[in-house]
């Protein structure tokens, strides 16, 4: 990876630390553009901030109950149809009955909650580097006096085998850490796994082909427990700015106490999303789905807003392609009305933007939209 990779360009500061710091205006690397601000209705009248009430119930819920019962090899129309219709129009539903234990899901919660409330001496051990990103951190990418979020967080990578974190990235302390977040990493790849199958249905392709798609066994799974504090101006900043996921499905599981994810609607609007319930997970499809699907689904911004009364955790379960297969839009979904979208390119290839420029809406996938496409007519 390029040099500028090796070091962050500024001295880290702790999202954490400036908000124990009492100050009641934030500094102004945090403050956001007024476009990119949270709307007035998604925060509370009378000046506290604090959420308001669900504004929307209506990110499509998919149980997956019957499916698991009845054996995988069951995927059925109903569950197709509800998981094409919930991509086609939002890019994301919740999941429940998938599989889970609550109690697995209470304890990971558990554990990294532990972790964001020891002190930051105590975490600076494990402070990041924008080579790997694995550790503590609390910025994404390396532009100097880029803009920085209201948030810290901490990744990890957990497959496959070759490619996990080494105990030098992992916290001893809650020590329960390690074992919950693999267990957790274990089920709920093998849930990605399960929704793969759906999806690939989904659009009329075998099951087996969007895994074999994305290297098969050797796909990819990391761990980002996101930590949001306080903010004493949360109508000016974002916990995470506007982004599409790079890899292929992200596996949200959110705090159970505070909303704060918004996905961005079809018709441009910000919409907080509000868990069904506790143990229900938040699944979106990402931009390799967007390339390998050409455009059929395609991967929806979304971001992060924080409040002024509750600190706010999130654990996000990125399911990526192994690192050096060529992605491109699957031929079944090439035809002549429908030219490839995308040129083919690795995921070791992709993430490099975000992991230098940011959070940057749909910025990149765009910006691959009309490039020349080898072997097509297509520019
Ligand atoms: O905290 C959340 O609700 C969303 C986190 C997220 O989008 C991410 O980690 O990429």
């Amino acid at each position: 990876m390029a040099d500028c990779m090796q070091e962050w360009p500024e001295p880290i500061v702790r999202v954490q630390a400036v908000a124990e710091s009492g100050l009641a205006a934030i500094p102004g690397c945090y403050v956001k553009p007024p476009r990119d601000r949270p709307a007035q209705q998604h925060l509370a009248a009378g000046g506290d901030n604090v959420l308001r009430e669900p504004s929307d119930d209506s990110i499509p819920v998919i149980d997956l109950g019957e499916l698991l019962a009845a054996g995988e090899g069951r995927i059925d129309g109903l569950i197709t149809e509800a998981v094409a219709a919930a991509c086609r129009d939002w890019g994301f539903f919740q999941v429940v009955n998938h599989g889970v234990a609550p109690e697995l899901m209470r304890a990971v919660r558990e554990a990294w909650r532990g972790f964001f409330r020891l002190p930051i001496s105590a975490k600076q051990q494990y402070a990041n580097q924008p080579r790997t990103y694995e550790g503590y951190g609390s910025r994404v990418g390396v532009q100097k006096g880029g803009p920085l979020d209201w948030g810290d967080y901490y990744f990890l990578h957990l497959a496959p085998e070759a490619a996990k974190s080494p105990d030098k990235y992992w916290p001893t302390n809650p020590a329960i850490c390690k074992e919950v977040s693999e267990e957790y990493g274990r089920e709920v790849t093998r849930l990605c796994e399960v929704l793969m199958k759906v999806l690939s249905a989904s659009l009329g392709l075998e099951e087996a082909r969007f895994q074999e798609a994305f290297g098969g066994a050797e796909c990819g799974a990391c761990l980002r427990a996101n930590y949001y504090p306080r903010c004493p101006q949360p109508d000016l900043t974002l916990g995470l700015s506007a982004h599409s996921d790079p890899g292929v499905l992200t596996v949200l599981l959110a705090d159970e106490h505070v909303r704060g994810l918004q996905v961005r609607r079809a018709d441009g609007e910000w919409v907080t999303v509000q868990p069904v319930r506790d143990d229900a997970f938040i699944v979106n499809v990402g931009d390799q789905i967007q390339i390998l699907s050409n455009s059929v689904y395609t991967s929806v911004e979304h971001r992060v807003i924080v409040n002024a009364k509750e600190e706010r955790i999130s654990l996000a379960l990125f399911y990526n392609p192994k690192g050096d297969v060529p992605i491109a839009p699957a031929p079944e979904l090439v035809t002549p009305d429908r030219p490839p979208l995308y040129p083919p390119m690795t995921f070791d290839e992709y993430r490099v933007y975000i992991r230098k420029n940011g959070p940057r809406g749909k910025a990149q996938l765009e910006g691959f939209k009309g490039q020349a496409v080898p072997g097509t007519g297509n520019k």
